[in-house]
C-alpha cells in the first residue's frame, strides 16, 4: 500500500480572488505531491508501509524525521483542501456552534485567537482548531509539518480546522502579508466540513 495525492474537490481557480490559481496548483501538484512521494519512499519495504496516516502520526517519535515531516505534510494538506470551499457554509451551526460559544468564547474570539495562532507561529507551521483529549475545543499551532495528532505535539487532539502558514501557501499573491492571507482563509472555510469533522471527533 502506498499513499496517493488526493484530488481537489474544486478547480485550482475556484478560490479566487482569495487564493490564486497558480498558488493552488503549485501547492497541490508540487508541494503536496512531494510530501506523498517522500512519505512513500520513507516507509517502503518497512513494517510501517501498511499503517494508516493516523497510526503513523500517533507514533512519529519512534519514526524517522522523513516520516514526521512528509507524513505530517500529507495529513495536513489532505485536511486543508477539504475544509476550504468556494461556496461552503458561511458559519457553523448546531453542536459545533454551541461548543464554539461555550468553550472558545464565541466566533469573534475564535477568529481572533486563530489569527493570532497563525501570526505568532514563527517561520513555517500550522494553526489549528482541535477537539482535545477531554473532548473540548482548543486553538493551537504547530511548527513545520507537525500536527496535534502527533505523539510529539505539545497540545494533542483531533484537528477539525487547519491553516497552512508556510510562505508557499501565500507568497505569490500576498508576499509577506500573512495577516491578509489569514483573513482570506477565513472567507473560504467550509463550515459544513468542519461540523462533520467535529461530530466524528466527538464520537
Ligand atoms: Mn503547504
Amino acid at each position: 500500500m502506498s499513499f496517493t495525492l488526493p484530488s481537489l474537490p474544486y478547480a485550482y481557480n475556484a478560490l479566487e480572488p482569495h487564493f490564486d490559481a497558480r498558488t493552488m496548483e503549485i501547492h497541490h501538484t508540487k508541494h503536496h505531491q512531494a510530501y506523498v512521494d517522500n512519505l512513500n519512499k520513507a516507509i517502503a519495504d518497512t513494517e510501517h508501509a501498511s499503517k494508516s496516516i493516523e497510526e503513523l502520526m500517533s507514533q512519529v517519535s519512534t519514526l524517522s524525521p522523513a516520516v514526521r515531516n512528509n507524513g505530517g505534510g500529507h495529513y495536513n494538506h489532505s485536511l486543508f483542501w477539504q475544509i476550504l470551499s468556494p461556496n461552503g457554509k458561511k458559519s457553523p451551526e448546531g453542536a459545533l456552534a454551541t461548543a464554539i460559544e461555550n468553550e472558545l468564547g464565541g466566533m469573534e474570539k475564535l477568529k481572533a485567537d486563530f489569527a493570532a495562532a497563525g501570526m505568532t507561529r514563527f517561520g513555517s507551521g500550522w494553526a489549528w482548531v482541535c477537539v482535545d483529549t477531554n473532548k473540548k475545543l482548543c486553538v493551537c499551532s504547530t511548527p513545520n509539518q507537525d500536527n496535534p495528532l502527533m505523539d510529539v505535539a505539545d497540545k494533542k487532539g483531533t484537528p477539525i480546522l487547519g491553516m497552512d502558514v508556510w510562505e508557499h501557501a501565500y507568497y505569490l499573491h500576498y508576499q509577506n502579508r500573512r495577516g491578509d492571507y489569514i483573513n482570506a482563509f477565513w472567507e473560504l472555510i467550509n463550515w459544513q466540513e468542519v461540523e462533520a469533522r467535529y461530530q466524528k471527533a466527538m464520537n
